[in-house]
């Protein structure tokens, strides 16, 4: 059926995609987040700088195809924290409207931090290029807090707040019955939903207990102690985030010392990402007047995504990482990016090697008009030899937090450790969310597929079935 007929059939039709209620939410969440920590918008300067720069270096030699260079500039990605199953299954509704779907499951305790996560993001390779905004999103794993009389004070806590707005609600509720939103629900939609992620200067318990809380964890105190979920941060994509990390201290930015993630390479894999420090805010805590407190949550971070890597891939990533980290925590960070760096040696750098020995996950799509005489047209590495056929590296869209949360930890040294004893508890966190969370591999292993089996239908009819796509 052709989205003409649709148009017509359907009163669909009148309904905002969600993409583009997506698209505004990304911008109103990020002209909030700028309004709120101005250093935020400081670093999106530098971005947009360090991005113009590199694209314009690469116009001749190796321009980035048009619908990923449109993406870059709204490019983001939050997190947040939650504290209960409802909050957690009422956010998944409420992300749904907007096209954005939980994919992958972080175990974070076993890097000591008492949560468990997915990332709320478009899952389709068509969404992802209109606006890939994707929310981190962590539930506080009550269970984990030792102290009975604490957990119970947690629990009480968590019971008793409401973090979505009556509008959100209700609208969600609409939006359920009748399938879509108009522009005037979409608009209030965004702007009801965007007060459940705002900063909040008041804290809904005493000092004294807050600091009861935060000595359990600090996760536990900045989820537990406040009316809601406040984004505590928003993170724009780089291209070179070696240029990003330079400028920041040019332009007063406290960044932290190391960038997270492989090293920098020719070919960027996964994800490297770096930070600038935790502000300390003022917080009024308890009734009335209150005690003046402070809490610290709310920072900035910038990334740089590369290639999306197969099993294989992430393993061979992940035993690297695992062995630049073994140095342990008595180098300095110098010492660290030369360890890094040469244990990586053992991953290849070279688009050709990655995909020959499937490592990364490509999309293929066909070149030639016709396939040169003596090619086998069902034969994949043929036509990629042939020039019949090129093969794209595919952006990794999703987290790597264990690595990240891994490397603070050892930082910390053994005093600061703290292994929590969990048991796999991915089902509780999936009854919670109210579905399973999509496995990243497989999404990413689709899309490669479906692009192979266009190729190996032949050339000329995958084009011609891309010339008619909307
Ligand atoms: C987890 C944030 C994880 C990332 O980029 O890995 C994340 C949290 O502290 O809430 O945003
Ligand atoms: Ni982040």
């Amino acid at each position: 059926m052709s989205s003409a007929s649709a148009h017509a059939a359907d009163p669909a039709g009148d309904f905002v995609s969600p993409d583009g209620i997506r698209d505004r939410f990304a911008q109103a969440m990020s002209a909030m987040y700028r309004d709120e920590v101005p250093q935020y918008g400081a670093l999106l300067d530098i971005v947009a700088d360090v991005n113009a720069r590199v694209l314009r270096a690469a116009e001749d030699s190796a321009p980035m195809p048009e619908a990923e260079r449109a993406r870059l500039g709204v490019e983001r990605h939050g997190a947040i924290r939650v504290g209960s199953a409802r909050e957690l299954g009422m956010l998944r509704r409420m992300f749904a409207i907007m096209g954005m779907q939980p994919v992958g499951y972080y175990d974070l305790s076993i890097a000591g931090v008492p949560v468990h996560s997915t990332a709320f993001r478009p899952a389709d390779p068509d969404a992802l290029a209109r606006n890939p905004f994707r929310i981190f999103t962590s539930l506080l794993r009550l269970e984990l807090i030792e102290n009975p009389e604490l957990r119970t004070l947690a629990a009480r806590l968590l019971d008793a707040r409401e973090i979505f707005t009556p509008g959100a609600l209700r609208l969600t509720e609409e939006f359920e019955a009748r399938g879509g939103f108009d522009q005037q629900q979409a608009q209030d939609f965004v702007g009801e939903l965007l007060q459940t992620f705002r900063w909040h200067a008041r804290a809904t318990v005493p000092l004294e207990l807050y600091r009861r809380m935060h000595d359990a964890h600090r996760l536990v105190a900045d989820v537990v102690c406040f009316r809601g979920p406040h984004i505590n941060h928003l993170t724009p994509r780089t291209l070179d985030i070696d240029a990003v990390q330079q400028e920041m201290p040019r332009r007063g930015i406290a960044a932290k010392e190391i960038i997270e993630g492989p090293p920098r390479r020719r070919v960027p894999i996964l994800l490297r990402q770096t930070s600038f420090k935790a502000l300390a805010e003022q917080v009024r805590f308890g009734d009335g007047a209150g005690e003046i407190g402070a809490h610290t949550a709310r920072f900035g971070e910038v990334e740089q995504r590369g290639i999306a890597l197969t099993p294989k891939g992430r393993a061979l990533y992940d035993e690297l990482l695992r062995e630049a980290n073994a140095g342990g925590a008595q180098s300095g960070p110098e010492d660290y990016e030369a360890r890094l760096e040469r244990v990586f040696q053992a991953f290849p750098d070279d688009l050709d090697a990655i995909r020959r020995q499937g490592l990364g996950y490509f999309d293929y799509a066909p070149t030639a008009e016709s396939i040169p005489a003596g090619v086998d047209a069902g034969d994949l590495e043929a036509l990629v030899a042939a020039g019949a056929v090129r093969a794209r590296p595919i952006v990794y869209e999703d987290f790597l937090p264990v690595s990240a949360a891994g490397i603070f930890q050892s930082n910390l040294g053994d005093a600061a450790r703290r292994a929590f004893q969990a048991a796999d508890a991915r089902a509780a966190f999936e009854r919670a969310l109210g579905c399973a969370a999509h496995d990243e591999f497989a999404l990413y292993e689709a899309q490669q597929t479906a692009s192979i089996e266009r190729c190996l239908r032949g050339p000329a009819t995958a084009r011609d079935e891309a010339r008619h796509l909307p």
